[in-house]
């Protein structure tokens, strides 16, 4: 960590970086991208891409838009394509095909069985009708929440829910894993949900801000990828921001590749996890003392800050949130909290804030306070000032532009149908917010309170999962595989063998993004490219889109089910579909897009108009300007630092104003010997996705997850760079190696989120460090419900025992 001084500090604010122009920020030309040369166009999450195919196979994949900034995901296309845990044919678990309606054996022990798409489609057909007639339509799960391939036609979740529209309902999800915590409490406070919404732009910072502070957010990380498809920008405003001179101070107790990556040019404090709303309430507290919060702001733009203040200066429970009282809790020292305070409130300051620590227990007072904090200083909606949630994700500083903006295939069915419209369709019904799905299972029928409103989960008898890696993205592995047996029927259609599919009892293989065409939008916010994705390859083995697993599948429900799914329209001709209607959007924005015809002829994007207007966005703006014209969605109009809503809910787990509230399992608790586990997104995965990737070789060590211990950590426990480490707790066990690193706060391990579970059947070790295995799985609080992942004390240990292969990536046993 650096020691941060006044002196330091100083020297580098105030320098505002003039040159950056609004309109120079545009990082990526056509004429670049032609420069490229040849390769079929195609994207994925991690962008467009080029790919080099030779004798019908695809040997490279590389970014087809220029950048500054490597992208190690954009490489991984022939892996992706061609590993061993490509599922090929259809599987059937060996005690299912046996006796499907009553299975026999464990899910998860059972050798698999090939058999034909037919067979495999009529199994499916058989029980689900059973389960749907017996238990009703709320016995089937189909959530099936995870981010399955980029592209507005192959949306493996849409089209699943699509065809369980059409076989009469089911049950769904609310929410996701990244940011169930911030989009609950958000509208409470700010009246919007803030994490997935256009920020001030990236130009306007650039412009603007004095000092810029990353409140534990990885952008060199998060921003490889995005949900449609990364337009890069994101990845060039850091790297210009890094040119600025401005102060950037980055908060986080591991030095992340971002703080890496800015060097010198960033100054590093790391608190200990889970303790920001402590922190924050710090230089709250100090700012008050001062008499420096801007009150005129509090008075006009916010409800609720006097019993707040009443509680930061101990008035509500006798505990003052000084800077000491902070100090003592976040491990940063009161000097530097005060520090803080004081640049803050000098410098037009944009606080930038990452999801990593709402996905906790009481992850909602995190936002709330950091909104809380923004307000204190005054700045919401001025350029450069305030607070901002996603700086970090899918480019949400880069403008909008003016597009044609291409829609999306719908779970509900259109009109134009060949076969008529006239089935009887139901969507989701009794759904519970995403990160519950083991409590529902091990609950059915209970009832639950969420976000004021009370709830009852679904008895469910069927799951099926399509685009999800639920066995690595959910917390407590162990707990999960006991929930997991209860279902009669599990379906997985899934690429590759994840553990999800070697737990299933029908596994579907499915293509690729790279075996079928599709098309993208890229940036979510920017929508500044649109993009053929093309197919590069055929179809590995016996493997089928989605979309055409569940046009048959619908057959099976009533003859003409396919062309009702369908619409009566191929993949080609709802491509076709889309464009032309993104065309007509294109023509009032004053965009000329080609014929379809010739656009995909073309193996070529259409990049869409800067708009100058937008470049200057600046959020909350309005609001400033005039707060009664242009009020919030909350109920007083204003920023509300206390909720009168939050205090009918009466919870004890989220107060009505923000609060430091010590977790069950974090460092102030934690036992001799224990330490804490942060499971931050890795650099070289989409979550679980690319695990078996050849890149794996840059990151394993010993040929296992790493975990990341601090040397003092590492030296009393006589472990080394390059040993094997067993990580346990009483939810469970991993074996992983170490890097011993300065990188991350004494006292805090990591160990990334995403590799594959993979359990040695006799110890019950996971041999490739699931982090989840070692994770609490309890809600962020009875408000959001929100994912708490980064929740968990762990110990460590030099491993010694026998040392069990890694079977991660092997398909299992096959009879
Ligand atoms: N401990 C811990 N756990 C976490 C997190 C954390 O920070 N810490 N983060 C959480 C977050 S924010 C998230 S979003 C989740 C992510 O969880 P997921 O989104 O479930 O993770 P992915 O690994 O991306 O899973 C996508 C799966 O879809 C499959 N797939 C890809 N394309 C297709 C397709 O076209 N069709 C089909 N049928 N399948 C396809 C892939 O092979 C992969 O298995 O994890 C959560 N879990
Ligand atoms: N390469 C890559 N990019 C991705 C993803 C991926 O898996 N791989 N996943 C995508 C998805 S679905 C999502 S939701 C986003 C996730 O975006 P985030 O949720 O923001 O990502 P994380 O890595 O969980 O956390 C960001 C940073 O917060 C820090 N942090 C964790 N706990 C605390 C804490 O208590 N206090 C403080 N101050 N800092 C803390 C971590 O060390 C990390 O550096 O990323 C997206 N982008
Ligand atoms: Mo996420």
């Amino acid at each position: 960590m650096t020691n941060m001084t006044r002196r330091r500090f100083l020297k580098g604010t105030g320098i505002t970086a003039g040159a950056f122009a609004c309109s120079s920020f545009s990082p990526l030309s056509l004429a670049e991208l032609n420069e490229r040369g040849g390769g079929v166009l195609t994207a994925g999450r991690m962008g467009p891409l080029l790919c080099d195919v030779q004798d019908g196979r695809l040997v490279s994949s590389k970014n087809a838009l220029a950048q500054t900034m490597p992208n190690s995901l954009q490489l991984t296309g022939p892996d992706q394509v061609y590993t061993k845990a490509r599922v090929k044919y259809p599987m059937v678990r060996k005690g299912f095909l046996s006796n499907p309606s009553s299975p026999q054996g464990v899910r998860g022990s059972d050798e698999f069985v090939r058999v034909s798409w037919e067979k495999a489609y009529k199994l499916i057909h058989e029980q689900h009708m059973r389960i749907r007639k017996q238990y009703g339509p709320a016995a089937v799960f189909a959530g099936s929440y995870g981010w399955r391939s980029s592209g507005v036609l192959h949306k493996a979740q849409t089209l699943l829910q699509r065809y369980m529209s059409m076989a009469g309902g089911y049950s769904g999800h609310l929410g996701d894993y990244s940011t169930g915590a911030a989009q609950v409490i958000m509208p409470h406070v700010m009246g919007s949900i803030e994490v997935y919404e256009q920020q001030t732009t990236y130009p306007v910072i650039l412009e603007s801000s004095e000092v810029v502070v990353l409140w534990g957010l990885n952008p060199v990380n998060t921003l490889k990828i995005a949900w449609s498809s990364t337009d890069c920008a994101g990845l060039e405003f850091f790297h210009q921001l890094k040119q600025s001179g401005k102060t950037i101070i980055a908060i986080d107790p591991i030095r992340s590749e971002t703080i890496e990556f800015f060097g010198e040019n960033a100054q590093w404090i790391a608190p200990h996890p889970m303790t920001d709303v402590a922190m924050m309430l710090g230089i709250a507290h100090t700012l008050v003392k001062k008499g420096k919060h801007d009150k005129a702001f509090l008075e006009k733009y916010t409800t609720g800050f006097e019993p707040f203040e009443a509680y930061l200066m101990g008035k509500e429970d006798g505990i003052e949130k000084s800077s000491q009282w902070a100090s003592d809790i976040c491990g940063v020292s009161a000097e530097q909290l005060e520090l803080l305070a004081d640049i803050f409130i000098q410098n037009r300051t944009m606080l930038m804030s990452g999801w990593g620590m709402q996905r906790q227990q009481y992850g909602e007072q995190r936002h709330w306070m950091i909104a809380t904090l923004a307000a204190m200083l005054g700045q919401i909606g001025l350029p450069g000032g305030g607070f901002g949630l996603s700086y970090h994700y899918s480019n949400g500083g880069n403008p909008t532009r003016n597009a044609g903006v291409l829609p999306a295939i719908s779970a509900s069915l259109g009109g134009g149908s060949s076969a008529g419209n006239d089935w009887a369709i139901s969507g989701a019904m009794q759904s519970f917010p995403v990160a519950r799905i083991v409590e529902a299972l091990e609950n059915p029928g209970k009832m639950y309170i969420h976000n004021g409103h009370e709830l009852k989960f679904p008895n469910i008898k069927m799951i099926w999962w399509a685009g999800g890696a639920n066995f690595t993205h959910h917390q407590d592995t162990n707990r999960l595989i006991k929930a997991w047996q209860k279902p009669e029927l599990i379906v997985i259609s899934e690429p590759y063998w994840t553990a999800a599919a070697k737990h299933a009892d029908v596994v579907l293989p499915i293509t690729t993004s790279f075996e079928r065409n599709d098309l993208t939008m890229t940036g979510d916010y920017s929508n500044q490219h649109l993009v053929p994705m093309k197919k590069v390859v055929e179809p590995e083995g016996e493997s089928r889109n989605d979309f055409d697993v569940f046009a048959d599948m619908s057959e099976l429900l009533a003859p003409g089910g396919h062309d009702v799914y369908t619409e009566g329209k191929t993949e080609m001709e709802w491509l076709y579909g889309f464009y032309t209607a993104a065309q007509q959007g294109g023509r009032s924005a004053r965009v000329a897009m080609p014929n379809f015809s010739k656009f995909w002829q073309d193996n070529e994007l259409i990049e869409m108009k800067w708009n100058e207007k937008n470049a200057k966005f600046v959020r909350h703006a309005a609001f400033r300007e005039d707060p009664v014209l242009n009020p919030l969605g909350t109920p007083s109009g204003k920023i509300e630092i206390y909720s009168k809503t939050i205090e009918g809910y009466n919870l004890k787990d989220c107060p009505p104003h923000p609060t430091w509230l010590a977790p069950d399992e974090y460092t102030g608790n934690a036992k001799d010997g224990e330490l804490q586990l942060m499971t931050a997104h890795a650099a070289h995965r989409l979550h679980s996705q690319f695990n078996y990737a050849t890149i794996r070789g840059q990151y394993a060590i010993a040929d296992r997850e790493p975990i990341w211990i601090h040397p003092d950590d590492a030296m009393v426990r006589d472990i080394k760079t390059g040993d094997l480490v067993r990580a346990f707790n009483q939810r469970g066990q991993v074996l992983v190696g170490a890097e011993v690193t300065d990188r991350i706060k004494q006292g805090s391990v990591c160990i990334h989120e995403g590799a594959w579970p993979d359990f040695d059947k006799q110890s019950g070790i996971c041999k490739n460090g699931g982090c989840n295995v070692l994770t609490l799985d309890v809600p962020s609080s009875r408000l959001a419900n929100g994912c708490a992942a980064n929740s968990a004390l762990v110990r460590i240990e030099k491993y010694t025992g026998e040392v069990p292969a890694l079977t991660a990536f092997d398909p299992p046993m096959i009879s």
